[in-house]
């Protein structure tokens, strides 16, 4: 039997950092993480964020290279704003399981199901997908682009418990739902929220709308990663129960060190966000791998659905 040091683990994240840090200078790159990678991944990027603010920032940035730790979708939405700049995806297979929930072949046929009605598609989808809708959305606009359409139906894909949550909050329209969720978020139910409530009576709770509709019925606040960081630091609360993805945490923690943050269930883990390790992410700037790039003429169609919701949600 060998029982590890602990300093061994130290030193081995101290080597990458070093690496990744000389790499990423010699290349001239900016790197940048989601709000659910790993801790360590989200301390060594440049900026952390959400998808859409991620997109943002590609698109801003003077560098050229862009490694972007996160799952394939987003890498794909950097490509498409920012067609000139190369973006690496550290782990290749790191996808997400919600947005392979819809394919184009499928959305056809809704289409012509429901010809009159106009396609709303959440940021978490297919390049392909995007390029076959009428506009995009995130978790925290969604609203704001369901009302501001003209069309009184609406094809919402890929997420469910998304359009339930946008449904009931335009009731003049009526919302085709989609059969598609985020199999992390399913995870948590009504139970485990009222176990972990009456655990910590004080905290509040704070939800993400990809959550089951009975585990939304309980929060206190319902929003995107960004939004719930904003609320977090705004409240004058002390403590919270997070319900979304656990790498949330590093940043809560972080921003707001006076103030507590509790899981409600040891399964919010999202297996393709920590896919991407340190060394992952070295080998990436290392031998520049792995390029994500949309053929131009699905981008030009996505980079459309895309800056229609820019411009709604202005
Ligand atoms: O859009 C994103 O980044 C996702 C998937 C979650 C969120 O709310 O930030
Ligand atoms: Fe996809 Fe859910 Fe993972 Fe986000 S948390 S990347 S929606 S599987």
């Amino acid at each position: 039997m060998y029982r590890n040091k602990p300093e061994f683990d130290i030193k081995y994240k101290e080597h990458l950092g070093r690496k990744i840090f000389d790499l990423k200078k010699q290349r001239n790159a900016l790197i940048i993480a989601h709000n659910y990678q790993r801790d360590e991944v989200q301390e060594i990027a440049d900026i952390t964020g959400d998808s859409y603010a991620l997109a943002c920032e590609v698109k801003k940035a003077k560098e050229n290279i862009i490694v972007f730790c996160g799952v394939k979708f987003m890498a794909e939405s950097a490509h498409i704003l920012s067609p000139d700049k190369t973006i690496l995806l550290p782990v290749e297979e790191a996808g997400c399981p919600l947005a392979d929930m819809v394919t184009v072949e499928k959305l056809r046929e809704q289409k012509e199901k429901y010809p009159s009605a106009a396609v709303v598609c959440y940021v978490n989808s297919p390049a392909i997908v995007k390029a076959e809708s009428d506009i995009c959305c995130t978790s925290s606009n969604a609203v704001k682009i369901v009302k501001f359409l003209k069309e009184k139906q609406i094809i919402f894909i890929p997420d469910k418990n998304l359009g339930r949550y946008v449904a009931k909050r335009v009731p003049e329209k009526e919302i085709i739902l989609w059969d598609g969720y985020c199999t992390v978020h399913m995870r948590l139910t009504k139970e485990e929220v009222l176990r972990t409530k009456e655990l910590y009576p004080e905290a509040e709770f704070v939800a993400h709308p990809e959550c089951r509709e009975e585990v939304l019925s309980q929060a206190d606040y319902i929003g995107s990663t960004s939004g719930m960081l904003k609320y977090v630091l705004e409240s004058e609360k002390k403590q919270f129960i997070v319900g979304t993805e656990v790498g949330i945490i590093y940043r809560l923690q972080r921003e707001n060190p006076d103030k507590k943050f509790y899981v409600p269930t040891e399964q919010f883990i999202c297996a393709n966000m920590k896919l991407t390790t340190l060394g992952w992410l070295a080998r990436s700037l290392e031998k520049m791998v792995y390029k994500i790039e949309v053929p131009e003429d699905v981008a030009c169609r996505a980079r459309g659905t895309l800056e229609r919701m820019l411009e709604a949600s202005k």
